[in-house]
């Protein structure tokens, strides 16, 4: 079979801004699409992308998970321990987070987010108001949901957590191309990469949170006092935009889509689907790469050792050869399967954190707001990695 190949730039702010066509047209040119641009082979399919997401031992994390090619590129912060390692030093620093974020802990968490998001929801419509009112959903409650509660649980001390948004947007800048996108985030680098690194020493992070839990993992030798900051870092660096673009992703699909509001507010437990029904339909995490580790084949091409492939989850989760109907947002769906928090081993270390934000929000609002709608466009926020939005204006109906 003849390798198709493709010009396009995914990167672009064309794509950026709606990169549903070119997600459409990679996966109807093949199972495996050549990007010129990049000289990297392009996955957009489910069958494949999950395939792929599945087998580190041929498509390995540990030369990077962005396009630069460790094998001879520099990265531009020493490599996380999680995401760009593969077994076995992936895996004590995996089990130890897995073990932090887990069910456990988060049931610790429950009752005091659930809590907070009433009070959040109080501050934000008016406590005892009723009536119509129109805020910006993304920064008055995407983005100040995570940063009430996620701070506070790694324990970090309150100064500088205004850092935590733009190093988490560098660094999903920086899996993609040296582009516009990275080198204005450039001058920054060092002040924030320097803020993060010393809020993951072990005096920073107060008793019981996330932080002080890890190091009390290299305390009884699970993984070593070198390696904990660095976990540390990879909550900081991976928890916080995430949640914020995808309770941002949930709130805009119901603010289009007011049957499945109505539905929620009648059926509140379904908040859980709810976020994972958003998250494959928008997929606030676009792509990752990965890097193959000798000649292999992947529907029926070959792809040459050492080079980088292109996994596009947010194209997976809308593969009509995987789901029906795959671009309604549709709470009687089963979501699940998707690809939007990766697959295998690497699969998202703070999924039910996530979760759980969003279900203790989406179950506050469900309570207090009637009908939300669209009160102006929406407006896209463009980042390498992430399908982000800068606003989202909304008016809501109080009940
Ligand atoms: C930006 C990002 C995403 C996922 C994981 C990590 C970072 C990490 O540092 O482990």
């Amino acid at each position: 079979m003849t390798l198709p190949s493709i010009d396009a730039d995914p990167f672009s702010h064309d794509v950026l801004e709606d990169p549903l066509p070119l997600h459409a047209r990679l996966r109807d040119a093949g199972p495996v699409v050549y990007l010129t641009r990049y000289d990297v082979y392009a996955l957009a399919r489910y069958e494949h992308v999950h395939a792929v997401l599945t087998d580190w031992q041929n498509f390995q994390s540990a030369a990077g998970v962005g396009l630069s090619n460790f094998r001879y590129e520099k990265p531009w912060r020493p490599p996380s321990l999680l995401l760009e390692a593969d077994p076995p030093r992936h895996d004590a620093p995996r089990a130890v987070l897995t073990n932090v974020l887990g069910p456990r802990e988060l049931r610790k968490l429950r009752a005091a987010w659930f809590a907070d998001a009433e009070e959040l929801a109080d501050a934000v419509l008016g406590a005892g108001s009723s009536g119509e009112l129109e805020f910006d959903a993304v920064t008055e409650l995407a983005e100040a949901f995570p940063l009430r509660v996620f701070p506070d649980a790694v324990g970090l001390p309150p100064d500088g957590r205004e850092n935590l948004l733009p190093y988490g947007e560098h660094a999903f800048n920086a899996f993609g191309p040296v582009n516009d996108l990275v080198e204005k985030g450039l001058p920054r680098v060092a002040e924030l990469s320097a803020w993060v690194n010393s809020r993951c020493q072990r005096d920073m992070l107060a008793p019981g949170g996330f932080g002080a839990r890890i190091w009390a993992a290299a305390d009884r030798g699970d993984i070593t006092a070198e390696q904990a900051p660095l976990v540390v870092r990879s909550l900081l660096s991976a928890g916080v935009d995430t949640t914020v673009h995808g309770l941002a992703a949930v709130l805009y699909a119901f603010a289009t889509h007011p049957d499945q509001w109505r539905r929620l507010r009648r059926e509140p437990h379904l908040a859980r689907v709810a976020f994972d029904e958003a998250v494959r339909w928008q997929s606030p995490v676009q792509t990752f790469f990965r890097t193959a580790t000798r000649d292999v084949v992947v529907g029926g091409t070959l792809i040459p050792d050492g080079k980088k492939v292109v996994t596009f989850l947010g194209s997976a989760n809308r593969d009509p050869r995987r789901w029906a109907d795959p671009d309604a947002f549709d709470l009687s769906r089963d979501p699940s399967g998707h690809v939007g928090f990766g697959m295998g081993i690497h699969q998202c270390a703070g999924q039910h954190v996530a979760r759980l934000e969003a279900e203790a929000l989406l179950t506050a609002l469900a309570r207090r707001i009637e009908r939300i709608e669209l009160a102006g466009p929406a407006l896209r926020h463009h980042n390498n990695t992430l399908r982000a939005w800068r606003s989202i204006p909304v008016r809501v109906h109080l009940a």
